[in-house]
């Protein structure tokens, strides 16, 4: 592999340098942050090093198959680390809790695909034309020689195939489809990772979708399309806030709608937003970044203060203003 970039060469340099090392992700991880986070940490280990692998959140029910060692934990205080390896987290406090957790380190890596990543590391390898951080972290193990095994394979093919939406979204490359082929290849168990990642929902999901298909709003000649996630819509339908990904999509699909867009209440005074776009003309991580946020031109969100209409109010503008400025 004569022809890597520099950056991966310098990552792996960094990597064999040292001994100690702490694998991290963003809070409320997806599956392509836990696929990234578990293969990385899991190469480190079958390469004799020290490493232990770090989330604030628990896992989504539907990748505990993925970490049946429990090998992601909560943080603790009060360690050091040679070196810290950040994935799929587009600024450092999205590690939430684990950021003060990882301050004593000697370097710190940032290995993501957010094109609003604000290169927060020492080494920043910041792909945002990669569909999946997982992609990354798979050309990294490869370059380095790393060993992948299948349960390493499992994880980084639930990442590729989870942040490309299963290779539809526009993102995807011809690549993509040679990495996800070669992990097939070395033993990544497909029946297994469709069934509990696509095919397992809990009821309490089906229970949430109703409401939000009897209550979802369409403005803008239908081109626009949002919902309110309220913590009563949890409680009464028994879903947890970590079972919401995906949600939006299927919102996104109707066919005239071109940005969706859900809200949902954190406390009466902060409301969380995830936002998807259809065209590339509409940059949604533009238009979360006005309010704080960022993430990816077709899919990002943000953490909004204020009263919970105002903040609908201001996001629906937002949204408006960037739709008309695409035509
Ligand atoms: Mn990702």
């Amino acid at each position: 592999m004569s022809s890597q970039p520099r950056i991966v060469r310098k990552l792996l340099e960094t990597i064999r340098e040292h001994q100690t090392f702490c694998v991290v992700g963003h809070m409320r991880p997806d599956g392509d942050c836990i696929g990234s986070q578990l293969a990385m940490t899991l190469a480190l280990r079958n390469e004799g090093k020290e490493a232990v692998c770090w989330n604030q959140d628990p896992l989504p029910q539907k990748y505990r198959f993925l970490d049946p060692e429990r090998v992601i934990e909560s943080p603790k205080r009060g360690k050091a680390f040679d070196c810290v390896i950040a994935t799929d987290a587009a600024t450092f406090d999205r590690l939430g809790t684990v950021a003060d957790c990882v301050q004593d380190r000697k370097v710190l890596l940032n290995i993501d695909h957010h094109e609003s990543n604000t290169r927060y590391g020492d080494v920043n390898w910041v792909s945002s034309r990669s569909p999946s951080t997982a992609e990354l972290v798979y050309r990294l193990l490869r370059a380095g020689r790393f060993a992948i095994t299948k349960p390493m394979a499992d994880c980084l093919f639930t990442g590729v195939s989870t942040d490309t939406g299963s290779f539809q979204y526009p993102t995807t490359r011809p690549s993509t489809y040679h990495v996800a082929g070669d992990l097939v290849a070395r033993g990544a168990n497909l029946a297994l990772i469709c069934d509990e990642v696509y095919q397992s929902y809990p009821l309490s999901r089906a229970r949430l979708l109703k409401h939000i298909y009897s209550t979802f709003r369409l403005t803008d000649d239908d081109r626009i399309a949002y919902f309110w996630l309220k913590k009563a819509d949890f409680a009464r339908t028994g879903a947890e806030s970590a079972d919401t990904e995906g949600l939006i999509d299927h919102i996104r699909d109707i066919e005239p709608v071109i940005v969706a867009c859900v809200f949902e209440e954190l406390d009466p005074e902060r409301t969380r937003i995830s936002l998807r776009s259809k065209s590339h003309l509409v940059n949604v991580s533009s238009i979360a970044s006005e309010f704080g946020g960022g993430g990816h031109s077709a899919a990002a969100g943000a953490t909004i203060p204020g009263k919970p209409l105002s903040v609908q109010r201001r996001v629906v503008a937002a949204i408006r203003r960037a739709l008309h400025h695409s035509h």
